[in-house]
């Protein structure tokens, strides 16, 4: 009888085995000389689109190319808030599409991401911030996503810790409320998919930089790479912070701009914080992670740049949010900051389109807040990459918005200030 790799026992094996003979997650291939479809970047994007790719259609041979680790990019930098709050119909569509996979999704990939659904408050501390609030709100319910709008006092029932006095410097006028959002575990979605990836056949290849896009006339031929040459009548690009570096090496200008984002972490706490709360207003965010740790985040640095860093002012400035919210924070000791790089679009929503080069994709420009759009995103580029014509989710998203007008802007839902 085959073993089966999940059984409870294997289970048991592994946690008297001292951790060795574990099979592993996922196979590490060299470089086929030919795919039917790569995909450029290793991020939570590009291993769902494997996924659904390699699930759902019949195209022939996959690859993953990832210049570092899997992961290693903003899937494993962010601060993990899903949501689907966001006001146009196009965007809450699609957002909403990858909340509904989102609760599927450990049970789909029989891999513990960890989505925890402990809902998600977006604050207003001015007049207009309200309208916004209530705008929002009403848009979202007309569209069949859970919000509410809360009053200070609603907030200070659901948030303890959090300071609603009059006298604060933004005080808290109310917020959106969005239940059915949270967070999720980062690295596990993306080993999860991967290793789901590969169980259907996907080759995942790490350490693997794309240096450049071949095309013959109109054509794309393949890429060009730190392990050579790899031919593939597809290539579809996921690569975040990098996107419009790989989009000049097929000769393409994407309306984008990279700038650092980044966050913290505090020493671990006992639980004092059961819901995310975020503030656009004041640039902060916070949520408390399983293990204890606050898990804090700030807006844009302001310049262009791919250092995975970050300026120190934006830090200072986050913390002095994070503590007039929470005075009670004002002496945790923080235990490590990190920067990831975003690729914001002129109207904070994706690009998710062909491209003017036949069989070369961009699926990019999540800016601050794609993190929420792993699985939906992956399903419908698998969709567009697979018929070479968009989902229905995605049509809107392709790149002639920016010639055409027909921008979406979600700057007010983004979350983040960008
Ligand atoms: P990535 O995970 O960055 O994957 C792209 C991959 O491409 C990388 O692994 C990179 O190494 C690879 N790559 C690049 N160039 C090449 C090349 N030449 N060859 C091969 N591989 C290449 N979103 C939310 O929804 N909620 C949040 O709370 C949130 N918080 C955030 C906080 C921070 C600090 C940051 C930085 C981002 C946050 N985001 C959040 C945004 C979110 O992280 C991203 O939108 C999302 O993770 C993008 O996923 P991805 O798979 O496209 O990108
Ligand atoms: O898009 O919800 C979001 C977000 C929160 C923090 C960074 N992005």
């Amino acid at each position: 009888m085959k073993k089966s790799r999940y059984s409870i026992f294997s289970l048991a094996g592994n946690a008297v085995s001292a951790h060795r003979h574990w099979d592993v997650a996922w196979r590490s291939p060299p470089p086929a000389p030919e795919y039917d479809v790569v995909i450029v970047g290793g991020g939570g994007h590009g291993l769902a689109t494997a996924y659904y790719l390699a699930r759902e259609y019949d195209v022939g041979r996959i690859a993953v190319l990832e210049k570092g680790w899997i992961g290693g990019g903003n899937t494993g930098r962010n601060t993990t808030i899903v949501r689907s709050n966001y006001l146009w119909d196009e965007a809450a569509h699609l957002y909403e599409k990858s909340l509904q996979l989102w609760e599927g999704l450990s049970q789909e990939l029989n891999y513990n991401v960890m989505f925890s659904q402990r809902g998600v408050l977006n604050l207003g501390h001015t007049l207009q911030d309200m309208r916004d609030i209530v705008r929002r709100s009403s848009a979202n319910r007309l569209n069949g996503i859970d919000s509410e709008v809360l009053s200070p006092a609603d907030i200070k029932a659901l948030v303890p810790a959090i300071n609603i006095s009059a006298e604060a410097r933004y005080p808290v006028l109310g917020a959106s409320f969005q239940p059915r959002g949270g967070v999720a575990r980062h690295d596990a979605v993306a080993w999860g998919f991967a290793r789901a990836a590969d169980r259907h056949g996907v080759d995942i290849i790490e350490n693997c930089e794309v240096t450049g896009i071949r095309r013959e006339g109109d054509r794309v031929t393949g890429a060009d790479t730190s392990r050579g040459f790899i031919r593939a009548a597809k290539v579809a690009v996921v690569a975040a912070g990098h996107s419009s570096v790989i989009a000049d090496m097929a000769g393409l200008r994407m309306p984008l701009e990279s700038h650092p984002l980044q966050a913290l972490v505090s020493e671990p706490l006992k639980p004092v914080l059961d819901t995310v709360v975020m503030s656009n207003a004041v640039h902060g965010y916070v949520s408390q992670s399983d293990k204890g740790e606050l898990v804090i985040g700030a807006g844009i640095d302001a310049y262009n740049g791919y250092g995975q860093r970050g300026s120190f002012s934006i830090i200072e400035g986050n913390v002095a949010a994070i503590v007039e919210l929470f005075p009670v924070f004002s002496r945790v000791r923080m235990l490590r900051q990190w920067g990831g790089i975003v690729d914001v679009c002129p109207d904070a929503c994706p690009i998710i389109s062909k491209t003017p080069v036949k069989g070369l994709y961009f699926n990019c420009g999540w800016g601050t807040g794609g993190f929420k759009a792993t699985p939906g995103s992956g399903w419908v580029f698998a969709h567009t990459v697979a018929n070479d014509a968009p989902h229905p989710l995605n049509a809107p998203f392709a790149l002639e918005r920016f010639t055409s007008g027909a921008l979406i802007d979600e700057h007010g839902a983004a979350g983040v200030a960008h």
